[in-house]
């Protein structure tokens, strides 16, 4: 049933729950950081101690450069690096396959950028490329999919993913209803790092006794390809005809999959929930074809990831557990397990709260 690469998703968990991810080369760090205190001076300066220099490059590179959800975070991005008075950049591929982004990095490398922040179509493809880059001094910061703990300094994390996953099934589960039935889900690509940690959370939930009655059919993937998404929707449809419902982890993915749904006979039949951005989906919660679907704000990832990548060019941060700095209008944040930094839990959107968002 399940097509996915195993190897990516367990290496995902285990950088996720901490197990043994950690050698001791970064647990040294931590204990390092431990015990100097941080200068904890009130106001201007970032809360790791020491001021954000002025004039850093900051390139954000995202799994695609044509994906709207992309533009919002990095529109956030560009927002924080303006503020801390740095040169923003943006540059990327317009697929997902996996090495797609090995040549941008290898450019950034070559211009000298400060720091890299980058939510990686692959977990491991690029991460010799990035740590060239590290070798030459530049900071890389992943937001949205992480790479390997290898690969880079920090991960800003759009909302817990055992949550995220979770959730997903609890919606698709509440829409349905307790008859159950299949249930399919139609994902990125087969190696995101970000979906396919959420799926292994998603096939956990579905252990759960409550979901008995729920049968996972299949894991289709669109590779965040708004044509491929659709096609997926309509084999999905046709090979399993007694479908009662799809979950979809991506904005590409569940945007498609419900534009399939509007034009056909199993709209509002087969329920459709997932990641999506409001601006994208109000039409179709409008029109029935979606109850509800969840999301982080894109623009506030881009924008924290924005000030991790200018607090550890600065030099005020290093990526080690406990270390804080200060995100603008988000305040002060804390640097988790794992290199870790935490956005908030996600909205859950639907037909009473839509009109109030507006991205
Ligand atoms: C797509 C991308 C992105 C993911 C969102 C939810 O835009 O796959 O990585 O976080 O969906």
């Amino acid at each position: 049933m399940a097509i996915r690469n195993k190897a990516f998703a367990a290496l995902a968990l285990t950088s996720l729950l901490g197990v043994a991810a950690c050698g001791s080369t970064k647990e040294d760090t931590q204990k390092e950081a431990a015990a100097t205190p941080a200068a904890t001076e009130e106001g201007g300066a970032a809360a790791g101690g020491g001021e954000i220099k002025e004039g850093l490059k900051i390139a954000f590179l995202p799994k695609q450069i044509n994906n709207p959800y992309f533009t919002i975070s990095d529109k956030g991005g560009e927002d924080a690096v303006n503020a801390v008075k740095g040169e923003y950049k943006r540059v990327g591929p317009s697929d997902t396959a996996a090495s797609s982004q090995v040549s941008y990095i290898n450019t950034l490398t070559t211009q000298k950028q400060d720091a890299i922040v980058i939510s990686a179509n692959d977990a491991n493809a690029v991460v010799p490329a990035l740590q060239k880059a590290k070798a030459a001094g530049i900071k890389v910061v992943t937001y949205d999919s992480d790479t390997a703990p290898e690969g880079r300094d920090l991960f800003i994390n759009q909302a817990a993913a055992e949550d995220l996953g979770r959730s997903q099934v609890q919606l698709l589960a509440k829409q349905i209803g307790p008859e159950g039935g299949e249930i399919a889900i139609l994902s990125a690509t087969p190696n995101a790092t970000n979906q396919n940690t959420w799926i292994e959370f998603m096939e956990d939930e579905l252990k759960k006794p409550e979901y008995s009655k729920f049968k996972l059919v299949k894991i289709a993937y669109g590779n965040d390809d708004d044509q491929k998404s659709f096609e997926e929707t309509q084999g999905l449809l046709q090979a399993y005809p007694d479908l009662k419902g799809i979950i979809s982890p991506t904005t590409v993915g569940i945007a498609a999959a419900a534009r399939y749904l509007q034009g056909s006979d199993a709209k509002g039949k087969v329920k459709l929930t997932g990641l999506g951005t409001p601006n994208q989906l109000r039409d179709f919660v409008k029109d029935g074809t979606i109850e509800g679907f969840e999301l982080w704000d894109p623009g506030k990832l881009g924008y924290l990831a924005g000030y991790a990548a200018a607090a550890l060019a600065s030099g005020t941060i290093t990526g080690a557990e406990g270390e804080k700095f200060t995100a603008g209008d988000l305040g002060e944040r804390e640097v988790g397990k794992n290199g870790e930094v935490l956005l908030g839990p996600p909205t859950v959107f639907d037909a009473n709260n839509i009109d109030d968002f507006d991205f």
